[in-house]
């Protein structure tokens, strides 16, 4: 069980998101095409992240505690929630679920356990989420990567979720 919530935080740092919405293919692309050309180069990706990490550290002193850290992520939660199509007891469930693996996320990002997430923590985690997603590897991450990298979560998900049965 501790190693499935593990693993899925691990997959869903790179988004932040694991509700996918209804109309969208690609939550990555959803999140990060500042341009809406349907593809996520680095420098937009690199730009949303500079602006999240800005908008998490709610108390701008540098550093995002674990509390901002959660408190910045479900109010995304919440904006997804609203939008999806779960029904009210599912919605409890899933909030629920989604804001322990937000902690569990906290302690992954935070690599040093100073109980801070600096800029280079986070830095380092968004370059890892963007090799991940850019399935070609040639610096923009299209709806085919995005895809090809689902495809690979999903087969991961299974085959953790079977390991932990
Ligand atoms: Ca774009
Ligand atoms: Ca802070
Ligand atoms: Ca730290």
């Amino acid at each position: 069980m501790k190693y499935t919530i593990v693993l899925a935080a691990l997959l869903t740092a790179a988004t932040g998101s694991a509700i996918a919405a209804p109309h969208e293919g690609s939550a990555f692309i959803h999140d990060y095409d500042t341009d809406h050309d349907g593809k996520v180069t680095r420098a937009e990706f690199d730009a949303v992240r500079v602006a999240r990490f800005k908008a998490t550290d709610a108390n701008a002193d540098g550093w995002v505690s674990e509390d901002e850290y959660v408190g910045e992520y479900s109010a995304r939660l919440e904006q997804q929630l609203a939008a999806s199509e779960l029904t009210e007891p599912k919605k409890v469930e899933e909030r629920q679920r989604q804001i322990r693996q937000a902690h569990v996320r906290f302690g992954v990002l935070d690599k040093d356990k100073d109980q801070k997430m600096v800029q280079a923590e986070y830095d380092a985690s968004g370059a890892r989420a963007f090799a991940e997603q850019d399935n070609d590897k040639d610096g923009t991450v299209t709806q085919a990567d995005a895809a090809a990298t689902a495809a690979r979560y999903l087969a991961a998900r299974e085959k953790a979720d079977k390991a932990d049965k």
